[in-house]
């Protein structure tokens, strides 16, 4: 027994739409699909549902879409994982490509999605969002490090922090070298999380358009340190025409001890 369904593939124009095999009919059982969109270099993807109907499971394990900020083959890419009812929020890739992949088990099947994209606006700026790292990573970072970026975008949207690399000196309680995340530009915000050691932090939302990143070292002991991908989500419903390229500063706290 086998089933040949085509899907999938790679899409480059700056616009266009991706639906589940038969849509609007119902999607066929067993089904393995992904896109790949690629757009210019220096935009970003945006992705707008129009249409989302899959088999609920409470994890999704049965029929599920996945949408990726970047390629599909590395998880530290993934922005979600939907099934049911509820449609995904409208993303925006943090860079120019993203990934869908869609899923369906043997049983149950229903009208699968229709989604749109396209191009958006330039994304990666010299001082903006892709300098988030931890200093000279991929090489190990310097002790007595103090960095903090600042991550404001557009008043409708949310940011999403995905940790993809994440190597620091681990200690209980995260004393020594650590990352911290407050939910709003300065330290008095909510503390999203602290972070050290080996395992990649959860992935981090906030609850408003403002994020705080701060990375700090002791005197001894480094690691490879740390880079994570930002994603911005709108969080209502939003005309394209409202989305404002990300801003980013860099705050250069740290200074680099001989
Ligand atoms: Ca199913
Ligand atoms: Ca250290």
């Amino acid at each position: 027994y086998s089933q040949c369904v085509k899907c999938g593939g790679i899409l480059s124009a700056p616009s266009g739409n991706i639906s589940s095999p038969n849509f609007p009919g119902l999607y066929p059982y067993n089904v393995d699909c992904s896109w790949l969109i690629v757009v210019t270099e220096g935009s970003s993807v945006l992705l707008t549902f129009y249409h989302f109907e899959l088999e609920y499971h409470t994890s999704c394990a049965y029929d599920y879409i996945k949408i990726y900020n970047g390629i599909s083959e590395d998880e530290g890419n993934l922005l979600g994982t939907f099934c049911g009812e509820t449609s995904p929020p409208q993303f925006t890739s943090s860079w120019n490509v993203m990934s869908i992949i869609f899923h369906s088990d043997r049983h149950v099947a229903h009208r699968g999605f229709s989604v749109g994209y396209r191009k958006g606006n330039m994304v990666h700026s010299p001082m903006g969002l892709s300098v988030i790292a931890s200093p000279g990573y991929p090489e190990d970072y310097s002790n007595n490090a103090d960095c903090s970026w600042s991550i404001h975008v557009s008043n409708v949207s949310v940011v999403t922090l995905v940790f993809w690399d994440f190597q620091l000196e681990n200690n209980e309680g995260c004393n020594f070298d650590f990352v911290a995340v407050f939910d709003g530009p300065t330290v008095s915000h909510r503390h999203l999380g602290k972070y050290c050691g080996v395992d990649k932090p959860p992935n981090i939302v906030t609850t408003s358009n403002q994020l705080l990143v701060v990375f700090k070292s002791d005197f001894n002991i480094g690691g490879r340190g740390f880079k994570p991908n930002i994603s911005i989500s709108i969080s209502t419903s939003t005309p394209y025409d409202k989305l404002r390229t990300p801003g980013g500063t860099r705050t250069p706290l740290w200074e680099p001890r001989a």
